[in-house]
Formats: C-alpha cells, sequence, structure tokens
C-alpha cells in the first residue's frame, strides 16, 4: 500500500480511513517506525497549513483526533518495538484562567508528534506543576494563559521551580493569545510558540536542547 494514502486520509480527518489504513500497512508488514513518521509527516503538514490560515481549528481538531486513531492502533507495536516517545510534556492552563481550546490543541499537536502527555488541565495551581515536574519524570513543563490576569501564573511556576532547583531536568514553555516573546523571556520560560503547529517545534527544540545538557 501507498503512505501517501494515510497522509491523505489524516488531511481529509477520515478517522475510519487512518484506522483501516494504518492497520492494513502492519498487516502488509510495513515497518512501524515508517508508519509513525508518514503520520507525524501528515500531522505536521497539517500544523503549516494552519499555520498558513489553509485550514482551521475544526480541521485541526478532526484531523488530530484521526492522528490518534492511527497512533492508537501503532501503540502496542511501538512498545514492542521499543521506540520511545519524542519526550514527555506536562501541560496545563495556569491558575485563575479556565480557557482549555488552545491548550487542548497544543496537547493535540505534540501527541500527533509523539510527545507522552500529561494533561494536567485548566486553573492548575503552581505547586500542580511543581509535582509533575519533580514526580513524573517529564522534560517540558508547558503553560497556556489566555488571560492578561492570569499569565503572571507562568512567571510563579518558573519562579518556583528555580527556587527547587527543578530547573536542569525541565525546559518550560509558554503560550496563549496574550503571550508573546517578549513576555516570555522576561519571565525566564526557555521557550515560547505563537500556535500549536510552531509549539511542536519548539518542544523538539527544547527536548534536543535538554539531551545535549545532560
Ligand atoms: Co474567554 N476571554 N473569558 N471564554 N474567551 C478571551 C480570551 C478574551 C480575549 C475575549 C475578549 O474579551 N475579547 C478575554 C480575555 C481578555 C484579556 O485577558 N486580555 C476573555 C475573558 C475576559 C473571559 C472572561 C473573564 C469573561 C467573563 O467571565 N467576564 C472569562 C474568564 C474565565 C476564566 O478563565 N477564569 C472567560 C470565559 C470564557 C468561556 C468559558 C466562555 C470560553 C472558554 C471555553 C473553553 O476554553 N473551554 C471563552 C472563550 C471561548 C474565549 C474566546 C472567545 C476564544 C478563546 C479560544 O478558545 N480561542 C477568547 C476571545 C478570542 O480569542 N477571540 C476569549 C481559540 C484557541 C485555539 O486559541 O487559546 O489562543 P488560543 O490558543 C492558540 C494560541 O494562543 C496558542 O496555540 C493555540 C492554537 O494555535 N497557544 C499556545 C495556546 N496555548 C499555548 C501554549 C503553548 C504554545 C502555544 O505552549 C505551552
Amino acid at each position: 500500500m501507498n503512505l501517501e494514502d494515510i497522509k491523505k486520509a489524516l488531511n481529509d480527518g477520515d478517522i475510519n480511513r487512518v484506522t483501516d489504513l494504518t492497520r492494513t500497512s502492519l498487516d502488509e508488514g510495513l515497518d512501524v517506525k515508517k508508519v509513525l513518521d508518514t503520520l507525524i509527516e501528515g500531522m505536521d503538514e497539517i500544523g503549516e497549513m494552519f499555520k498558513n490560515n489553509e485550514i482551521f481549528i475544526p480541521e485541526v481538531m478532526i484531523s488530530a483526533k484521526a492522528m490518534h486513531a492511527g497512533l492508537n492502533i501503532l501503540k502496542p507495536h511501538l512498545l514492542k518495538s521499543g521506540i520511545k516517545p519524542m519526550g514527555k510534556v506536562g501541560i496545563g492552563t495556569v491558575k485563575g484562567d479556565l480557557h482549555d481550546i488552545g491548550k487542548n490543541l497544543v496537547s493535540m499537536m505534540f501527541r500527533g508528534a509523539g510527545f507522552e502527555i500529561i494533561d494536567l488541565g485548566i486553573d492548575v495551581p503552581v505547586e500542580k506543576f511543581i509535582d509533575t515536574a519533580k514526580d513524573k519524570d517529564v522534560n517540558i513543563i508547558a503553560m497556556s494563559s489566555l488571560l492578561t490576569t492570569s499569565m503572571g501564573a507562568m512567571k510563579d511556576v518558573i519562579e518556583e521551580l528555580k527556587k527547587r532547583g527543578l530547573l536542569s531536568r525541565v525546559k518550560t514553555m509558554v503560550g496563549g493569545a496574550p503571550v508573546t516573546q517578549n513576555f516570555a523571556a522576561a519571565i525566564g520560560a526557555d521557550g515560547y510558540a505563537k500556535d500549536a503547529s510552531s509549539a511542536v517545534g519548539k518542544a523538539r527544540e527544547l527536548i534536543g536542547l535538554l539531551k545535549r545538557q545532560k
């Protein structure tokens, strides 16, 4: 079978077809890593189209669901073949903020790109981010904020991580409509991304940095 068909089905947000094609590709003996790479490339293309305003949030959400369906088929095979996730991310919307659409979109793109995600939800207190960094072996603490009034909580998390000496093992990343690169730099975040697709690139970059530091 042609792996490009999986990308097309992903692009169409056709969950059943992505499921069937992923299953068929494995039945035909294709390498699980190759199938995974195809799904990731497909999702990267969707991210690129989203960035260029060629498609919008609903299409991305549907494709991300299709991506999950494909990944679910691959999961047991990936576990068997010992392929490790790209990295582990603890993500949440900060204290005082209940908006979760953007955070969910970013999570979906992360999952699509092969990251393992711990979704901490919304209105996440500083302590919960800290516990996640401390106990869950995450590589990145990712924070979303949609309100100018809750942005300060990102700084609180970073300062607390610093105080507890955790910044040598986790990178921090921030985003959300009112957040800017300048704000991210001012609060000492390691990374900032404007949207869900650039968030994937930034997370990959941060994981690379972390690996080089170790
Ligand atoms: Co609210 N709200 N809201 N709201 N709401 C905004 C954010 C607002 C801009 C509307 C406005 O006034 N024009 C305004 C904030 C103003 C400000 O602070 N400057 C606002 C307000 C004021 C409020 C309330 C205070 C209203 C009230 O009660 N008086 C209240 C606050 C409640 C609270 O959080 N404590 C409130 C409530 C709500 C609803 C519950 C009704 C609902 C949220 C539902 C939900 O999320 N489940 C809601 C909504 C839907 C919005 C708008 C309309 C849409 C937000 C959204 O989902 N966008 C929003 C106005 C707007 O943006 N047009 C608004 C789509 C989403 C995909 O985009 O989240 O920006 P976004 O995510 C993007 C990027 O920012 C980035 O990637 C995503 C995809 O590309 N990104 C990251 C996000 N997180 C990232 C993390 C990263 C990297 C990138 O790395 C970690």
